[in-house]
């Protein structure tokens, strides 16, 4: 069980820097389903009004938050508008922290224009994307980090993604990060009881001073251990990155359809037939993939063809797998030399395509040091085979730690910022070169600094940022 079941969502993660924001006090509405004809649309309101709503609109009397009423929906001229069902929710029990309701209608986007436009009526305004969620952090709901982990829970699309976007939202990094705190708060006191603030720190006992080392020490650990999580979230979120790359009419095409088992690119026997590169999402073994089709490598023939194969040569550098497609039966222009410019033979597997035409006398030749395999993108011989190197290529990738959260960008730059802050602080405390109240501050600081991550440190324009990527009526 994670801490913070035991601490409570409302504790996790919030240091002594409160939050300045106030909490809304208006109402806002919106559609929280897709938007489009379904069984049922929930439309989601939250603010002071929603009590007396369920008067105005049900008529009714005597409920019970959080049970489900059947009930007329009725606009504020008295006319039915639909049959729904309908729930209240006290401020303490809601999502938002606000007393809400939730009313599900026919899933028909013109009753449910209608129900919005009598709930503007009566005095409610249509939400902006995320403004759940962001009232949900306002009123200490959630901290900051768990509303990104709503964020991922609702876009994840393979098993791991879901899994990590869980456990985020109910408060591991949340979790991680008060541990964090606490290890600063710990050397704060440390600094305080070790130092003779008069006497500066060359009087110190050296027992004191590598205590204090040791902590710092521990700390950076601490912090470059979820910095180097990134990029396996990265790819855990957005997909594992294979490119297909070769020369023109070695099959790239025909095994990316043959890998998604759709045709998803043109294929042709002119040389140069795709241009633009082509991506598509693949599952194998598990593993969420973004496959890569690009322009064949050449000299190009003209500028079209030399931007296609710019482009190319730009997924080739960035990509976590390379799947060489060769012609087994066209003489080789490009050279393992030159593609490892651009990459690293851990990297790549030389898919030697065209094995339906027979054992061709150049197969093998000078490639020992790459992985390879042999296979027919017609026929599919082979392809199995293919697969399995794959999976196989893909825990390599990870930087063998368990990937326990889900680091992006944000957290890492925060990461980095108290690392290099603390690193600073190491060299002044192991050359004696500081005095303990510069010290003292900089912790300060570093708590200050991590605090952004859970959002205990108020930065409106990043709030802003960041609930803007939600949908409406999330
Ligand atoms: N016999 C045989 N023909 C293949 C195989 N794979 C591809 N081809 C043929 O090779 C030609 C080129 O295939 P593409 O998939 O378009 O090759 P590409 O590498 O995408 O080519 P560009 O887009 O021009 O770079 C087409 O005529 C395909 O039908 C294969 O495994 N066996
Ligand atoms: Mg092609």
């Amino acid at each position: 069980m994670h801490l913070c079941a035991v601490l409570g969502p409302e504790t996790v993660g919030r240091s002594s820097i409160l939050v300045v924001l106030k909490p809304a006090r208006d109402t806002i509405v919106a559609l929280a389903t897709p938007y489009g004809v379904a069984a049922i649309a929930k439309v989601r309101v939250s603010g002071p009004l929603s009590r007396e709503l369920i008067q105005g609109i049900f008529l009714k009397t005597g409920w019970s938050p959080r049970h489900v009423y059947w009930a007329d929906f009725r606009d504020i001229h008295g006319r039915k508008l639909d049959e729904v069902c309908w729930v209240y929710f006290e401020n303490d029990k809601s999502y938002t922290g606000e007393d809400g309701l939730e009313i599900d209608c026919h899933g028909n986007p013109l009753i449910v224009q209608k129900i919005l436009k009598d709930l503007e009526q009566r005095g409610c305004r249509l939400a902006e994307p995320g403004e759940f969620t962001k009232r949900a952090f306002l009123n200490h709901k959630i901290d900051l980090c768990q509303a990104e982990a709503v964020l991922d829970l609702i876009h994840a699309n393979n098993e791991q993604a879901l899994a990590i976007a869980s456990e985020q939202l109910s408060g591991s990094l949340s979790c991680k990060i008060s541990e964090l705190n606490k290890q600063l708060l710990h050397l704060l006191a440390l600094i305080e009881m070790e130092i003779d603030f008069s006497e500066g720190m060359e009087e110190e006992s050296d027992s004191g001073l590598s205590r204090v080392s040791a902590e710092i020490e521990q700390f950076l650990e601490d912090v470059q251990t979820l910095q180097a999580m990134q990029s396996d979230s990265e790819r855990v979120r957005k997909g594992i990155k294979v490119v297909l790359i070769g020369e023109p009419n070695a099959g790239k095409s025909s095994l990316l359809n043959h890998l998604l088992q759709k045709d998803r690119a043109l294929v042709d026997m002119e040389a140069g037939t795709t241009r633009d590169f082509i991506s598509a999402s693949w599952v194998c073994s598990g593993y969420h993939l973004e496959l890569f089709d690009t322009a064949g490598l050449r000299a190009p023939e003209n500028n079209l063809e030399r931007q296609g194969i710019e482009r190319s040569i730009a997924l080739l550098k960035t990509a976590d797998v390379v799947l060489w497609v060769v012609d087994l039966h066209a003489p080789e222009k490009i050279s393992t030399e030159a593609l490892m410019a651009y990459t690293s033979p851990e990297r790549v597997i030389r898919v030697e395509n065209k094995s339906d035409l027979g054992v061709a006398s150049e197969s093998g030749k000078a490639v020992s040091s790459l992985e390879r395999v042999v296979v027919s993108a017609k026929t599919g011989e082979g392809i199995d085979v293919l697969r399995q190197q794959l999976a196989a290529k893909i825990p390599i990738l990870s930087s063998h730690r368990p990937l326990l959260y889900g680091i992006n960008e944000r957290h890492a730059s925060v990461f980095r910022r108290v690392e290099d802050l603390l690193a600073s602080v190491l060299s002044r405390v192991k050359s004696s070169n500081a005095s303990a109240e510069c010290i003292a501050s900089d912790l300060r600081l570093a708590l200050e600094i991590l605090g952004e991550i859970t959002g205990s440190y108020d930065q409106e324009a990043m709030l802003d940022n960041l609930f803007s990527q939600f949908c409406i009526g999330k």
